[in-house]
């Protein structure tokens, strides 16, 4: 499995799956969110409140990962996480190591041989940004694969500019 990182917009990304730091409603949100349902058209809400509806009448709990279609994006799967909120006091490593491994198995469970992922709660939920490279390569690194089937080739973090590129290259 090789690890990149690349400065990027992650909507733009021509993989099979892009991770969202979503928020446990999965009804949207900024950052990240924001610019995926964007970029993903009406059609992505739509399936996360029939998710809600469905399978999640409570949310998507912090630190577990769900699938959705691309819709509009070139990447045929979005796959949504909740990061850990660091302003609401949410500083378990653990926690924000999962968002990451469960991101991943989500991209077995569907086929997604390349998956793009931002630095999850790095904007919004407060975390530093050098701790989430470390926590997020040291977890994809870590990480099994839980089945047999098309295997995660490609793992990419997509992040936003050249001091976030420079942590995660580090780590990697
Ligand atoms: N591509 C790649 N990275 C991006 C992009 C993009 N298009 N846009 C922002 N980032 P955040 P969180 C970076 O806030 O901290 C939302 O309202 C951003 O600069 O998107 O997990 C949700 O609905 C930062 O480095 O996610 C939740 O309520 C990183 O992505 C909440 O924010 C993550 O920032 C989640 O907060």
């Amino acid at each position: 499995m090789r690890i990149e990182a690349v400065v990027g917009d992650i909507t733009r990304e021509r993989v099979d799956a892009i991770v969202n730091a979503a928020n446990s409603s999965l009804m949207g949100g900024g950052g990240v969110d924001g610019a995926i349902h964007r970029a993903a058209g009406p059609g992505l809400l739509e399936e996360c409140m029939e998710l809600r509806r469905t399978e999640l009448p409570d949310g998507l709990p912090v630190g577990q990962a769900v699938p959705t279609a691309g819709h509009d994006l070139p990447a045929r799967w979005v796959i949504h996480t909740v990061g850990p909120n660091a302003r609401r006091g949410e500083t378990d490593p653990a926690l924000l190591a999962s968002c990451f491994t469960s991101s991943l198995d989500v991209a077995g469970d569907v086929g997604a041989a390349e998956v793009a992922l931002p630095a999850v709660s790095a904007g919004v939920f407060g975390w530093a940004m050098e701790d989430v490279a470390r926590i997020a390569v040291e977890a994809v690194k870590n990480w099994k694969p839980q089945q047999a089937g098309t295997p995660v080739e490609l793992v990419r973090f997509v992040v936003v500019d050249e001091a976030a590129l420079a942590a995660f290259r580090r780590e990697i």
